[in-house]
């Protein structure tokens, strides 16, 4: 018989109290389950051996009722009050409560004003500004919890996306840089290797005079605690949870500590290993030589660096980007003089999905194109949703023709400053059927397929809607491939090797969408698509103005996937790019 412990049985009183408080019910109702799981929670014994006894009506805030209800649970291992309760208030509603910000009067107004169930319901809520205009709610509110959404993923898996840490970072080390004697600042760590989630943040500064960086980091406004608080070196948490490391160092240095902290660590070690060949033991401070049994010389001259080439020049290597120091083979690559020369964000020309207020998106397709042609984008596709995607207003047929008119008179009207074209971010439906008919995507510039429903599928069911995209000659791009959200979204479970060679074959684009919450393909596959000879193309999947800013982060991702320009169809000037759709067959 499955039974209960005092933990699960105290688990179950607290979640009763949540689910009593949303719906309204008494308080006092309310917190005397709240004190009752509190009381078992903290009992030093069995609660089936004081039941034994007769006893549970002798603790404190536990009366007959709850001792009928603590028996029930010890007998069957079950509470039908709870499960009553759970069939009126969804569980993902009690999950909401977890969130700093949401107590249960707010759980229950996201619930029935916006029929919010599940944490992601509540993230998505959020961050497509639909909270603030609720009763009791403003725009601080809604950013407050965004950041109780942030702290809860990063207390699962101790990891902050980049998108997330990369301003966080960049903001204070703007501060740092700014204090009188610094000469410079940079981020190190798996920042500046551009990993798509981040441990903790490292920020090395080059300053004769660490004391003022050192006070001033500590007192920042958003420092919660400080880790520790030495004359070169600091740390620090901020009040998001995330943890911030600050080292000073001189200019003559600096070139091995700004080595030694981007990592990563296995890349370090095989560059230590190479150190020590030559003669030398390599750490964060120098180049130290050693004798023949790997002892360091005390008194032979050290070797400093004050750049990183000249580290890397001492282990007899070229200098190799951050993006690619995981020891994934770029220290052969380098020393076979095979280096790829990676792809840059000013190698890109366009941006060939994103969205306007034809589906979810901000902006018109007149202000989406300026917005582009000011970030000095040549080209654009206007890539709304498709007629299947409900949630997100996805265009009927009638009306995708309606906005090619309208794509048309815009890109007349911006004519010899950028170019508008017309596409769709077609959905795969979950049966696998496209979202429009061929004769309908004959008549568009450029066509996205994408999986945005039934992810779940198993994976013959969902490999083969891919391949049902690939396939189809009127496609030329699957958007973020695999369908995962960073950190808490599982990728998709495709048999990415059936993909990759379908789309090899059958000549199809894959994107690396540069959201950070995306990141999709991902480093290692973007690595094996362009090993494939694969064509790529790094889009914002812009929703709104400011996400144009996100390329920098498929930039990194497309780099740490050794990615070159040439690779990249939205590198390539309009008439090539124009001449590639043409031969994909329409
Ligand atoms: P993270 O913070 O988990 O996202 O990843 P990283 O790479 O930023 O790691 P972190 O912050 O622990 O250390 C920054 C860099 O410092 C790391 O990439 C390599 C270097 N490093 C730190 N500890 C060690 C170590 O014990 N051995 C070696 N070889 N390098 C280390
Ligand atoms: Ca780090
Ligand atoms: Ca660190
Ligand atoms: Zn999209």
């Amino acid at each position: 018989m499955p039974s209960l412990t005092n933990r699960e049985i105290a688990d179950l009183f607290e979640t009763v109290a949540d689910m009593l408080q949303i719906k309204g019910e008494n308080i006092h109702r309310v917190l005397a389950y709240r004190r009752a799981g509190e009381t078992v929670r903290e009992l030093p014994r069995d609660l089936h051996a004081i039941a034994a006894e007769g006893l549970l009506t002798a603790l404190p805030n536990i009366g007959d009722t709850l001792a009928e209800k603590i028996t029930e649970m010890l007998e069957t291992g079950k509470l039908a009050f709870y499960e009553r309760l759970a069939s009126e208030v969804p569980p993902g509603v009690v999950a909401i409560l977890r969130v700093n910000g949401v107590g249960p009067k707010k759980a229950q107004l996201f619930w029935k004003e916006l029929g919010i169930t599940s944490l992601t319901g509540l993230e998505e809520a959020a961050r497509g500004g639909k909270l603030r205009d609720l009763p009791g709610m403003g725009e601080k509110s809604e950013k407050k919890i965004i950041e109780g959404l942030e702290a809860l993923k990063r207390q699962a898996t101790g990891r902050t996306p980049i998108g997330t840490a990369l301003p966080i970072a960049e903001s204070i080390l703007e501060r740092l840089r700014a204090l009188p004697g610094v000469t410079r600042g940079v981020l190190a760590g798996s920042l500046r290797r551009g990993r798509p989630t981040i441990g903790d943040v490292d920020i090395l500064i080059e300053s004769e005079n660490a004391q003022p960086v050192m006070d001033t980091f500590v007192t920042l406004p958003e420092v919660a605690r400080v880790l520790g608080h030495g004359p070169t070196k600091s740390s620090v948490e901020l009040h998001s949870g995330l943890q911030v490391d600050v080292r000073v160092l001189p200019k003559e240095r600096w070139g091995t500590a700004i080595q030694y902290f981007s990592g990563s660590q296995a890349h370090n070690v095989r560059l230590r290993e190479l150190a020590l060949a030559k003669g030398y033991s390599l750490n964060e401070h120098a180049l130290s030589p050693v004798d023949k049994d790997g002892k360091i010389i005390e008194d032979a001259p050290k070797l400093f660096c004050a750049t990183e080439e000249e580290v890397y020049a001492a282990v007899g290597l070229p200098w190799i980007a951050p993006e690619m120091r995981e020891d994934q083979g770029e220290i052969e690559a380098a020393q076979a003089g095979k280096l790829p020369e990676l792809i840059t964000l000013s190698d890109i020309q366009a941006d060939l999905h994103m969205h306007t207020t034809w589906s979810d998106g901000k902006l018109s397709v007149r202000e989406m194109a300026e917005e582009a042609r000011a970030r000095g984008r040549k080209y654009i596709v206007i890539t709304d949703h498709s007629r299947s995607l409900g949630v997100a207003n996805g265009l009927s047929i009638e009306r995708l023709l309606a906005q090619q008119e309208e794509v048309r008179r815009v890109d007349a009207a911006m004519a010899g400053s950028i170019r508008v074209l017309h596409g769709t971010e077609m959905d795969i439906n979950a049966d696998g059927s496209l979202d429009y008919p061929d004769e309908i995507l004959a008549k568009l510039d450029f066509v996205i397929a994408s999986l945005h429903v039934s992810l779940r599928q198993e994976r013959a069911q969902i490999t083969q809607r891919l391949l049902n995209a690939i396939h189809n000659p009127h496609v030329d791009l699957i958007g973020h491939p695999r369908g995962q959200y960073i950190p808490d979204r599982e990728p998709v479970d495709a048999d990415m090797d059936a993909v990759f060679a379908a789309a090899q074959k059958s000549g199809i684009a894959l994107e690396i969408n540069a959201n950070p919450r995306r990141l999709d393909l991902e480093a290692p596959y973007a690595r094996r698509a362009f090993e494939l000879g694969i064509p790529l193309a790094i889009n914002t999947d812009a929703h709104a103005p400011d996400q144009f800013d996100l390329l920098p982060f498929g930039i990194l991702t497309a780099r740490r996937g050794w990615v070159t320009a040439a690779a990249v169809i939205n590198t390539w000037p309009l008439e090539r790019f124009l001449a590639w759709v043409q031969s994909r067959g329409r």
